[in-house]
């Protein structure tokens, strides 16, 4: 009954909830640390066509029922004033002085295995003033000063940043990442020197720190400074054990999105912090140089200190003993081009982990009668056991027409169920005969939602000119949230939702063509689309999407992917074979060599292919009525569109056409599904968890 906490903004955070929940299943004790943001990501809601944010007040009725605060566990904080240095028994100590002290509270929501005895926990930190009322401000009769203090303790936990692929500059960001960084690890030290005589000794042979991307990155130089300034120990000492704890993982290759803070801003805000990091990066530059004395530009290019900023990446490499990518082209790409210099210096700590997603909750329990289906073919150890791999053994019934009629039944079922969801929602029939077309993720345009909307309007276009032509009934359904400040992905929501808005209103469209696009998309919405799925839209610039997570929970409920050759979709292709997914668009390589070299003109496209003509003057010529899509077509046109959307529309449009024609063929179809299923099981997060445990953290 509860609402969904929303705590993170697309596939990172939902990644993390799947690792924790493998990480238990399997028996592992893994426990993630976080922030309890008071208000989660927004709440999405469509007005006028348009996305409008609500505050997300997940915690109105005062808090969550599965949390446990633990205020005797709490951790003091320190932010701002000084570092003044004194020699104790001939030995250099650091001491921050003047600083503002703030309260981090933890509290702990249990993650539970699956069928076995391990309960973990997700902790998340929440800010608090030290005292409430500050007595002494309060008692010189400064009341307003008082509680400013405690809304500006207050502020730290108070919001999640909501932009999905941006890097967001603000203090308040690099405050929160501080937080639960210094609260966590010093609950981990405290912790571990209770169970081993006070003592830090061993440290790393029984840790591990995973960085989740580089928002955790302070970890690197805040575990030194605990080792050091509060346990005592020297630097390299402390270096030996924060190399051998920290593994780091990053999650998308886009420039925008790489986190550097300027230096000015770090050394006010955390100056003990930032004096290790400096340190950090000047023995590495020392010794880098000194072994590679010919390299000195690439050796900079490595640098954690660079045109007055600190680059987190950077930091978080030096900083750990693994470095991955969450898909092979990406930990390729990480390899070759991101951090190509640091590859060439360290190449043993590079290595891969391809994503994966837990199938308790996106396929046991958002598809229950597919399991039973499944359960009563191959029996249930695939599903008791977690035993992904043994739905391979779906594959000899391919040919078994009972049960593919039964998986047929149990789709149909699913989607009538969204069906309802949508008709009772958005006062909105949809024919559950028609192709269930679906993309649901964040709205970027990397992900081209731009290319599977135009390409409906085309349709529509071909529709109203020859309404004989045979036409396989679509259903194309969009969900997910823009940043609020990311207006072009703003114009995409708008552009959807115009779109829908003509189309469903004609009623020559009545049940051969509609469009539906769900607003404020979450986990409890997402567990009825995947099982409604028949086609899962992954269709990314190629190189962009860093893995996709959504691309395996469409599979494992049968939908049949469209993708571009990125991502983890090359991985779904290698498993499902080519008979079974239907592939488009140019390849990474192409992409490259047009970004880098030129070669592309977006105009041609459009001067050449009327069906493209066509739509784009649609944009901005009264056909959908309303404000026109000026600053789509412009990007398209005038700015030679930098994410190949028109390059890859005939080649788009082309699949589609396959696919009608495939689903005519029932029997095919449902083989297809089938096929799909059976080869998903290296996609469970199982999979992922116990490649993390083998080549990442190494433990037993
Ligand atoms: C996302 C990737 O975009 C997605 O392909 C991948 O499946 C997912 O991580 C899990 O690995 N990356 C991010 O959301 C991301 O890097 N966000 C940070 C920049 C804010």
């Amino acid at each position: 009954m509860e609402k969904d906490p929303v705590l993170g903004n697309g596939g990172l955070g939902r990644l993390m909830a799947c690792f924790l929940d493998s990480t238990a299943a399997m028996g592992f004790p893994g426990h993630g640390n976080g922030i309890r943001y008071k208000y989660g990501l927004f709440e999405q809601k469509i007005v006028n066509n348009e996305q409008v944010e609500v505050a997300d007040n997940w915690l109105k009725n005062g808090d969550y029922p599965f949390e446990i605060r633990n205020k005797e566990k709490g951790v003091v904080v320190k932010y701002g004033g000084e570092v003044v240095t004194t020699e104790v028994e001939g030995k250099t100590v650091f001491l921050q002085k003047n600083y503002e002290p703030i309260l981090a509270v933890p509290y702990d929501i249990p993650v539970q295995g699956f069928h076995n005895n391990t309960v973990n926990s997700l902790r998340l930190w929440s800010a608090e003033p030290v005292e409430e009322f500050d007595l002494e401000t309060f008692n010189q009769g400064q009341f307003l000063k008082a509680v400013q203090r405690k809304s500006d303790a207050e502020a730290i936990s108070q919001i999640l940043y909501p932009s999905d692929a941006g890097f967001e500059g603000r203090l308040l960001r690099l405050k929160q990442e501080y937080f639960f960084v210094a609260a966590g690890l010093k609950r981990i030290i405290r912790r571990y020197k209770k169970q081993h005589d006070g003592s830090v000794e061993g440290f790393q042979d029984h840790i591990i720190i995973h960085i989740n991307d580089t928002h955790p990155a302070m970890a690197v130089p805040e575990l030194m400074r605990l080792l050091m300034d509060e346990e005592g120990l020297g630097w390299d000492e402390a270096w030996k054990i924060t190399t051998e704890t920290i593994t780091f993982t990053n999650h998308t290759v886009l420039p925008e999105a790489l986190e550097k803070w300027p230096i000015d801003m770090m050394k006010k805000l955390l100056p003990r912090v930032y004096q290790i990091i400096e340190e950090i990066n000047r023995r590495f530059l020392v010794e880098t140089n000194q072994k590679y004395p010919n390299d000195e530009a690439r050796n900079y290019s490595c640098s954690i200190l660079q045109d007055g900023d600190v680059h987190m990446a950077n930091l978080s490499i030096i900083g750990s003993h693994s470095v991955n990518g969450v898909a092979a082209l990406h930990s390729k790409i990480l390899r070759e081009e991101t951090f190509r210099g640091f590859y060439e210096l360290m190449p043993e700590k590079f290595t891969n982990v391809t994503n994966g997603v837990t199938q308790r909750r996106f396929m046991f329990s958002a598809n229950p009668k597919l399991r039973t289906l499944i359960n009563d073919k191959i029996g249930t150890e695939w599903n008791e056991a977690c035993e992904m791999e043994k739905l391979e053994q779906l594959v000899q019934f391919k040919d078994d027409e009972d049960f593919l009629d039964a998986m047929s039944a149990v789709k149909l079922e699913n989607k009538e169920r969204l069906a309802k969801y949508i008709e009772k929602t958005q006062d909105l029939k949809i024919n559950p005969n028609s192709i269930f077309d679906i993309q649901v993720k964040r709205i970027h345009e990397y992900k081209r939602q731009l290319l599977n909307i135009l390409h409906v309007m085309h349709l529509y276009n071909s529709l109203k000119e020859n309404p004989d032509q045979e036409f396989v009934p679509k259903t194309f359904i969009f969900a997910g949230k823009s940043a609020p400040s990311y207006l072009y992905a703003k114009e995409v929501i708008r552009l959807i939702n115009t779109v829908a808005e003509k189309i469903n209103s004609d009623p020559d469209m009545k049940d051969r063509l509609n469009v539906v696009f769900l607003p404020n998309f979450n986990v409890s919405l997402a567990e009825i689309v995947y099982p409604a799925a028949e086609i899962s839209e992954q269709i990314s610039t190629a190189g962009k999407e860093a893995s996709g997570t959504g691309n395996m929970k469409f599979m494992m409920n049968g939908a049949v992917t469209l993708g571009t050759l990125d991502g983890a979709n090359i991985e779904i292709l290698e498993n499902v074979g080519d008979d079974n997914m239907y592939t488009f668009g140019i390849t990474d390589k192409q992409v490259y060599e047009y970004t880098h070299n030129g070669g592309y003109r977006s105009f041609d496209y459009y001067e050449q292919d009327e069906r493209i003509r066509k739509v784009l003057n649609q944009l901005i010529d009264g056909t959908y009525g309303g404000q026109p899509f000026t600053m789509i077509y412009d990007s398209l046109l005038l700015h030679n569109d930098s994410y190949f959307v028109l390059r890859d529309f005939a080649d788009y449009a082309r699949a589609q056409e396959e696919i009608s024609s495939a689903y005519k063929d029932r029997k095919k179809w449902q083989q297809m599904s089938i096929e799909n299923i059976a080869h998903s099981g290296v996609f469970s997060s199982d999979r992922s968890i116990e490649d993390y445990k083998n080549n990442v953290w190494k433990i037993k």
